[in-house]
């Protein structure tokens, strides 16, 4: 008894370490914690969609992507197609619409509000997976949106998440 206490100790000890370790370097920490599957539905030949992945995927997310495009499944997840942009993803029960950044979804985990998701509408330039060399250091103002539906006129609201500007 005593001896297994010890032991839950020492892992917990290295549980510790292990995180300290990752937490100096994005790309460690993303090969040691947990990660967090997400899935992707995008036309397969958005470009700007796969840096959005790769963004993801540098943050410590296990991106499925399913090439089907992402209309429908906007659609389905109840998202008006007026805060729609590139792709749509599922994480953890939640919506997320176009470019929303890693910092931003994990925020939105932690929290768990009441919401469907996230959405940055359009394809805002400075964004993550916008932000390419073709875009030189161009930096537009947007905003993430926490959507929200109530519950009896299941009519969607918006309210601003994070302003980046
Ligand atoms: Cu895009």
């Amino acid at each position: 008894m005593k001896h297994e206490h010890m032991a839950s100790r020492r892992d917990v000890l290295q549980r510790v370490a292990l995180a300290c370790t990752a937490m100096a370097s994005p790309a460690l920490w993303a090969a040691t914690a947990k990660r967090i599957p997400v899935e992707v539905w995008k036309d397969s030949t958005c470009g700007c969609c796969k840096d959005w992945v790769t963004h993801m995927e540098d943050n410590g997310f296990a991106v499925t992507v399913h090439d089907t495009g992402n209309s429908a499944v906007r659609a389905r997840l109840g998202i008006p197609s007026r805060l729609g942009s590139c792709h749509t993803a599922l994480v953890e029960g939640y919506a997320l619409e176009g470019h929303v950044p890693a910092a931003d979804v994990r925020r939105l985990l932690q929290q768990k509000p009441q919401a469907l998701g996230l959405a940055v509408p359009g394809m805002p330039v400075g964004s993550p997976g916008m932000d390419g060399p073709q875009y030189g250091s161009r930096k537009d103002p947007y905003e993430v949106l926490l959507i929200t539906r109530n519950l009896m006129t299941r009519d969607i609201s918006t309210q601003t998440f994070t302003s980046y500007r």
